[in-house]
């Protein structure tokens, strides 16, 4: 059965798109409150090394960072491949998905469940141009490999997502690469995963720049686009992280907002950013409050949570941090989110109604303005 129509646009199914009259009577307003769950990677705890310095804190182990994780209220912990697999390349398929299951047997200990596995396609030489746009064969096939183990080690940790943070896919050199060429090899690439197992999602993560300045992918747009020309739209979905929507110029409420729309926000990256600037991953809420209280709303409004998605924190402590306090970081983060959330939660709908009415939108701006200094 072809999946395209006659000019190669997917087929919708008009029957399942969604509908302003299916959101309003699904509002968070009208229904019982879920309660958020949150979740952080390993990498959130790093030893402080970033381009012009190294490492300044000790590397704590796993099992400590999964046991302090709970400790400190998070629900659940996302993986690169090799956060839970560390010596993956040299391993055996199987040993890797034995290997994955004792670390599934550590989070069990802790009560945490694992949210997602990410390929980590941007450290190893082979991934020096790319992944799925890389444009060597063993580069390519290395990219998959990875992949594919993803996947297996998703499923060892009883998670069907995978998440595609597409670092390097895209190219510093604008000549290095055919750029049409390389986006349809992209969609190959996903079309391999989602054909290797019936079960997994895709989310992939957008991100303008960094670690190269042209991405194929950017953005949500783009990456709802590459999507829907996969062979199964319906196991992609998106991962919105505040910073990278802020690194392209937009904002992060409204790109969650968008994914909403479709059903396609199936995860979020919470953290701040000052500008359009290198990716900073500072605590969320440490820059821009109002925006960030607008991420709280759509969320809340829109009843995430209800299908299983989580709230990532994908922060990073300052450098500056010290080692006994360098949790601190994923504890503000959360911390705001729920200030953030009690204000949300106060918003008046009857006064928006009427302002909007009225087109009154100074009236609106400084009720907000209240809300969030005094309310
Ligand atoms: C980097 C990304 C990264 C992903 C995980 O900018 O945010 O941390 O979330 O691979
Ligand atoms: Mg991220």
């Amino acid at each position: 059965m072809s999946r395209t129509g006659g000019k190669g646009f997917p087929i919708i199914n008009t029957s399942k798109r969604p509908t302003l009259k299916i959101h309003r009577q699904m509002n968070r307003r009208d229904c019982n409150m879920a309660k958020f769950r949150f979740t952080v990677g390993p990498w959130n705890v790093h030893e402080g090394n970033e381009t012009f310095g190294p490492g300044i804190r000790p590397s704590i182990p796993l099992e400590e960072k999964i046991k302090t994780f709970a400790e400190i209220g998070m629900d659940g912990v996302q993986f690169h491949d090799d956060d839970a697999v560390p010596d993956m390349n040299n391993m055996t398929e199987q040993a890797i998905i034995d290997y994955a299951k004792d670390v599934k047997a550590m989070l069990d200990k802790y009560g945490l469940f694992a949210e997602f596995v990410a390929p980590r396609l941007w450290f190893d030489a082979h991934t020096n141009d790319g992944g799925f746009t890389a444009s060597r064969k063993e580069d390519y096939d290395f990219a998959i490999w990875r992949a594919l183990r993803s996947v297996d080690i998703a499923k060892a940790l009883g998670t069907k997502k995978v998440q595609l943070w597409l670092a390097r896919e895209g190219t510093l050199c604008a000549e290095g690469k055919n750029p049409v060429e390389k986006i349809i090899q992209m969609r190959d690439a996903f079309d391999t995963i989602l054909k290797y197992d019936p079960d997994v999602q895709i989310l992939i993560e957008p991100k303008p720049n960094e670690p190269i300045d042209r991405s194929y992918c950017g953005t949500a747009g783009h990456a709802l686009a590459v999507g829907a020309q996969t062979v199964d739209p319906s196991r992609v979905g998106l991962c919105i992280e505040s910073a990278h929507s802020i690194l392209a110029g937009l904002d992060p409420a409204a790109d969650m907002a968008f994914a909403i729309a479709w059903g396609k926000l199936w995860g979020v990256h919470l953290n701040d950013q000052n500008g359009i600037r290198y990716d900073q991953d500072k605590t969320f809420g440490a820059e821009n409050l109002r925006a960030d209280f607008n991420q709280v709303k759509v969320l809340y409004e829109n009843n995430f949570g209800d299908n299983g998605e989580c709230v990532g924190l994908d922060v990073k402590a300052m450098r500056t941090q010290p080692a006994e306090d360098c949790y601190r970081h994923i504890i503000n983060s959360k911390r705001t989110f729920e200030l953030l959330l009690e204000k949300v939660k106060k918003f008046d709908y009857k006064f928006q109604e009427e302002c909007v009415k009225t087109q009154n939108f100074e009236k609106l701006e400084m009720y907000v303005i209240e809300l969030l200094l005094n309310g």
